[in-house]
């Protein structure tokens, strides 16, 4: 038997953590085990690396250690937890994973997509998303939801136009990959967002 790995994207605040919740509940509704997990994070040494990679306190973080603790942190997550949970039939829903990389590491920072996606092949393998759903809303929206709910990491302390950069490196991603990404309007009320993600479940799980 085996599983499927769903992966949520966008910029802060667009409202993943919300759905992710939503999601499991839905496929727990339909009798699927469900795994909810976050990049960076998931595995216990995953989520020490999170712990270096947000902390606003201490040694400045150069940004290609930074690109490689994403990718460190996310080759303990494939090993340790998505592969195994999808082998065994689980449905693995993750807030965000390798095309946030390429968003913020690539378009927000400048590193070269053609770099990361080498790194990303060792560390991934084969392993792909089978349904990338990107919550996309203008970068103000989102800061704005993520500032209402508190205190804000080491990558939240960035000019706005690092986050429109983020954005438009996240729609040019789902352009180029139509056959497991969809995109959907988050600055819509959460009722119209979550309509739209149960037409896409429906259609996965047919
Ligand atoms: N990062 C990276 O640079 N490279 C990588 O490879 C990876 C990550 C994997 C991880 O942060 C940081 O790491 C992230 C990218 C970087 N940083 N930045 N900047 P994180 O995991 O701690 O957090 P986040 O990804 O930034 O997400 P978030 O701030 O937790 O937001 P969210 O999960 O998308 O939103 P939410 O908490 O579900 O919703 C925010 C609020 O809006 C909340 O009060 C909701 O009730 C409300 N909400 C949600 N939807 C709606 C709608 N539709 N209408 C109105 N209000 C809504």
């Amino acid at each position: 038997m085996t599983g499927k790995f769903i992966t949520i994207e966008g910029s802060e605040g667009v409202g993943k953590s919300t759905n992710i919740e939503f999601i499991s509940n839905y496929l727990k509704s339909k009798d699927i085990t469900t795994i909810e997990t976050r990049e960076p994070g998931g595995t216990k040494t995953a989520e020490e690396i999170r712990r270096v990679l947000l902390n606003t306190e201490g040694e400045t973080v150069p940004e290609i250690a930074e690109l490689l603790l994403f990718f460190a942190a996310r080759s303990f997550h494939i090993e340790n937890l998505i592969k195994p949970a999808i082998n065994q039939g689980h449905y693995v829903i993750c807030d965000r994973f390798s095309d946030a990389t390429i968003a913020y590491q690539g378009y927000g920072r400048g590193f070269d997509v053609k770099d990361i996606n080498i790194i990303a092949a060792w560390v991934q393998k084969k392993l792909q998303p089978d349904l990338t759903i990107l919550l996309d809303a203008p970068a103000e929206i989102g800061m704005q939801r993520a500032k209402n709910r508190g205190s804000i990491d080491r990558m939240e302390t960035e000019d706005i136009s690092f986050y429109e950069r983020v954005r438009q490196g996240y729609l040019e991603l789902a352009n180029e990959h139509k056959d497991r990404f969809v995109v959907i309007d988050a600055s819509q009320s959460l009722k119209l967002v979550q309509a739209e993600i149960l037409f896409h479940l429906d259609r996965l799980l047919e």
